[in-house]
């Protein structure tokens, strides 16, 4: 019989659209066994230090370099030897940020090699990446109610109110408390007299007229009856994305919905009796981006109880979690491929994280494809938390993708426990 070749054969790459009907890229790899297929997510809350989405020409300059400059010199490579197709990646771009060919496409074509690899020994990507044996699936963090800038209008600053269902036993189990969830703050909504009308934001969370401490209220009472009614424990959480509301100018957070602006002193204070009244277990970038020092404060307030997430802190590079363990500034990290690039080195970071102890957050994005791999990556990376949506086709897409995989190794996977350090 012939050996199975993992040699790429031609790399393409087509314009389609995103969730936000934004242009974006797909990419197939093709080895001699096997085909891979990656679409790039977008932000909207994007951080300062991640990689630039596309160049200056876009995603059509973008897929002109993958015909004239990449796909020559990725065919004929070895679609397992993932770091080496990474690190060409790097030279072809020449920059620090991937200005040149775009983090999009790098992460686009990153991640179709990996498939491609995959495919070529029939394997799942999480099996390629993380292992046959021990499949742990993780936690949905489920976004159900946001404002910021994933809705539009008079909505919260508070840019997602996340669910996490910390006592479910089964991933199906899980899922189902976060639709729970979001469908019981739907009912709170309708009794409310706020002209809530069912309007829903780019992650499919409720976008309605609320100031944030109502959010924070409404919230709260879903998790709480849905937890009673099931007997399943749900607690919730935050992502504030403060950079969002961040003025340097001003040296405030502007919380416009509410009238109201905080010193970096003031806004830790607020986050901290939010956090003791609310029971939150999760808060993701209190701070603004280049605050290392406030979230350092909190994360010593809060150590082995709630975890406190950077994610635009971070931004999956490993120079600055170095920074942020060295200081203490958080114990979880969100992980975006496509803020550094490359499966590579979003792996590295990975690794390092786990060996501070930090919780990884693996994480979908504002703007989004039916791309299911971000389920995969977060099984393969045994990351014990997947960051995604809770309604719309293209966040259900990935809860459904680990429901199928906790179908088909029934017996053979668990659902991941959490250890906040
Ligand atoms: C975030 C993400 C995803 P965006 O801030 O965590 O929820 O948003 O993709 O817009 O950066
Ligand atoms: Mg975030």
């Amino acid at each position: 019989m012939r050996e199975i070749s993992t040699i790429i054969e031609d790399v393409r790459a087509l314009k389609i659209f995103n969730s936000r009907g934004e242009e974006t890229v797909e990419v197939e790899v093709e080895t001699v066994d096997g085909l891979g297929v990656a679409s790039a997510p977008s932000g909207a809350s994007r951080g300062k230090w991640e990689a630039i989405p596309f160049p200056p020409g876009g995603v059509e300059e973008s897929i002109k370099k993958v015909e004239e400059l990449i796909a020559p010199k990725l065919v004929g490579m070895d679609a397992e030897d993932q770091e080496s197709i990474d690190e060409t990646l790097r030279e072809i771009d020449g920059t620090e940020n991937f200005g040149n060919i775009g983090g999009n496409l790098a992460f686009a074509i990153s991640l179709a090699t990996a498939e491609a690899a995959a495919d070529s020994h029939n394997l799942n990507l999480f099996q390629y990446l993380g292992g046959n044996l021990d499949i742990e699936l993780p936690l949905p963090l489920g976004n159900v109610l946001g404002g910021g800038k994933h809705a539009r209008g008079s909505v919260p600053d508070i840019q997602e109110f996340l669910v996490l269902p910390v006592g479910a036993r089964t991933f199906e189990e899980a899922a189902e408390l976060n639709v729970k969830v979001h469908r019981k703050i739907g009912e709170i909504l309708l009794k409310k007299n706020v002209g809530f009308n069912g309007g829903r934001g780019d992650e499919g969370a409720w976008a309605v007229n609320l100031s944030n401490r109502e959010a924070l209220d409404v919230v709260n009472q879903a998790v709480e009856e849905v937890s009673d009614e099931t007997g399943r424990e749900c607690r919730f959480g935050l992502d504030i994305a403060a950079s969002s509301i961040w003025s340097e100018d001003k040296g405030v957070y502007v919380y416009a919905r509410d009238g109201v602006e905080r010193r970096p002193q003031e806004q830790l204070e607020f986050v901290s009796e939010v956090i003791d009244k609310y029971r939150l277990i999760y808060v993701e970038d209190p701070f603004d981006e280049e605050d290392f020092e406030s979230f350092t404060e909190l994360t010593k307030e809060f150590r082995g109880k709630v975890m406190i997430c950077g994610d635009d802190l971070f931004v999956t590079n490993r120079e600055r979690l170095r920074r942020g363990i060295e200081l203490g500034a958080a114990n979880a990290i969100i992980i975006k491929v496509n803020q550094i690039g490359t499966l590579t080195e979003a792996f590295k970071t990975v690794k390092e994280a786990k060996k501070a102890g930090y919780v990884t957050v693996v994480s979908h994005r504002s703007g989004e494809t039916t791309d299911t791999k971000i389920a995969h990556l977060a099984i393969g990376f045994h990351s014990p938390i997947l960051k995604s949506g809770v309604l719309g086709g293209e966040r259900i897409a990935k809860i459904n993708e680990i429901l199928r995989i906790e179908s088909v190794f029934e017996g053979r996977t668990k659902l991941s426990s959490l250890q906040i350090r």
